[in-house]
């Protein structure tokens, strides 16, 4: 096994990937890709990594404007979905790919990103042979500035807070004999200072939740927000039942985008269907701040006095609550409101899984009349990106589900920049 991997290492060089073949060194070019891979702390949710994978991809943005050889050919390979704790994991299979929950051409209209599996058939290599990083650094906060208080933009290779991991991506067939962990404090840019001093092809870096935002806010954060389009039938599906249930259609709506997200418009003329979205984040979230999250009654308060507000008749909930919860919340509501909730056929929770249905929630809240979320939630805050670049007035858009009558904090606004 040791010399298949050395040859298969030593001999085939990197290649392009799109209808390009691997070849020997001395029959053809070698080629200059590199490879990025990176990972996130293992309890992070689904949506938190939607933000790191910005941070990621305003990086190759910027890399691939670049005039040094070495830092312009570098490719960000997407760490595949698994293991994620909120799914549960006898109904999905392991690894599942961006492409089931993005599209995958429109992030590359915005960033250089290969999906895993392509990766691996770049290495020409089948779930056997061994993939070896050459060089992987586990990125940790610097323990000293927590404890000054004093934070300065630095990375540095320093000794590991946490024994280092064997395996990546939970794969048996990658792994590395060239481990690091860097200390590091400051926006993903300043990777750059360590990619420019290494010809490493491939480059691992795990915790990459470490690194902060570059440009939070700003025309190029929301470009690489509006490329992360969701999957065509996860948006068929979310239409269709927009028609079906909530009268609600783009055309009645105003709520159409452009095919190419690089062709969208500034607006916030929105209206969006007749009915209030709600995102209710239970589970964890209850269990761990009862402080801050509402009782059931008082939610279904909350929502029945907007609807009387607003003079809506429907609410769509999207929510992560026990069925005895929801079913406590629709049984107060539906005395005098209709209330829906997207329940997926075995056959679509089987193609998507947890993930795919949570975007479908997600995708109606998004195009609600009114979005009302849960506070410090981050499938609350992608919703609202996602009504920001619909074009919907802010005020429609962020809100949040209040502890009770009394105790309300304001939620923090984001507004789309182009
Ligand atoms: N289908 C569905 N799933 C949800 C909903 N709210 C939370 N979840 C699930 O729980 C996870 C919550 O984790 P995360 O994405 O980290 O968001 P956060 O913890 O609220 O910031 C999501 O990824 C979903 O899998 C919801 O309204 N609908
Ligand atoms: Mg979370």
């Amino acid at each position: 096994m040791r010399i298949i991997t050395f040859i298969i290492f030593g001999l085939f060089s990197f290649n392009g990937i799109y209808g390009e073949n691997v070849c020997y060194k001395d029959k053809c070019h070698v080629s200059s890709t590199r490879y990025l891979l990176y990972d996130v702390n293992p309890p992070e949710g689904f949506n938190l990594r939607r933000d790191v994978y910005m941070r990621i991809a305003i990086l190759a943005h910027q890399l691939q404007k670049s005039t040094r050889l070495g830092l312009n050919s570098i490719k960000v390979v997407l760490p595949p979905w698994s293991h994620l704790i909120h799914w549960s994991y006898s109904e999905i299979p392991e690894y599942v790919p961006w492409s089931t929950f993005f599209d995958l051409h429109s992030l590359q209209l915005f960033a250089p990103v290969i999906e895993m599996h392509d990766f691996f058939s770049i290495l020409q290599q089948n779930k056997y042979t061994k993939a070896i990083i050459d060089n992987v650094y586990i990125l940790q906060h610097f323990d000293d500035m927590f404890e000054t208080g004093k934070f300065v933009d630095k990375l540095e290779i320093q000794k590991c807070q946490n024994p280092p991991k064997v395996r990546y991506f939970y794969y048996n067939n990658m792994t590395s004999t060239n481990v690091k962990c860097l200390s590091f404090h400051g926006p993903a840019s300043q990777l750059i200072q360590l990619l420019q001093n290494t010809s490493s092809k491939t480059i691992l870096v795990d915790h990459a939740e470490v690194m902060l935002h570059d440009r939070f806010g700003d025309k190029t954060y929301w470009m690489a927000r509006r490329s992360m389009r969701f999957n065509k039938e996860l948006r068929k599906i979310a239409l269709k039942f927009r028609e079906n249930y909530l009268n609600s259609t783009d055309r009645g709506d105003n709520t159409f985008l452009e095919a190419d997200w690089r062709n969208d418009k500034p607006k916030r003329d929105a209206t969006g269907g007749p009915y209030i979205g709600v995102h209710l984040r239970r589970r964890d979230f209850a269990r761990s701040r009862p402080e801050e999250v509402p009782s059931i009654e008082n939610v279904a308060d909350q929502i029945s006095a907007l609807l009387q507000k607003l003079q809506l008749e429907k609410v769509f909930i999207a929510t992560d609550a026990t069925k005895l919860e929801y079913d406590g919340l629709r049984s107060k509501l539906e005395q005098k409101y209709e209330v829906y909730r997207y329940e997926p056929t075995d056959v679509i929770k089987e193609k998507f899984n947890e993930g795919g249905v949570a975007i479908i929630d997600q995708i109606i809240c998004s195009y609600s009349r009114y979005f009302l979320g849960t506070k410090d939630s981050t499938f609350s805050y992608r919703i609202q990106e996602e009504r920001e670049i619909l074009g919907f007035p802010t005020d429609r858009t962020f809100n949040v589900l209040c502890k009770n009558m009394h105790e309300c904090s304001e939620p923090s606004v984001w507004k789309i920049v182009y």
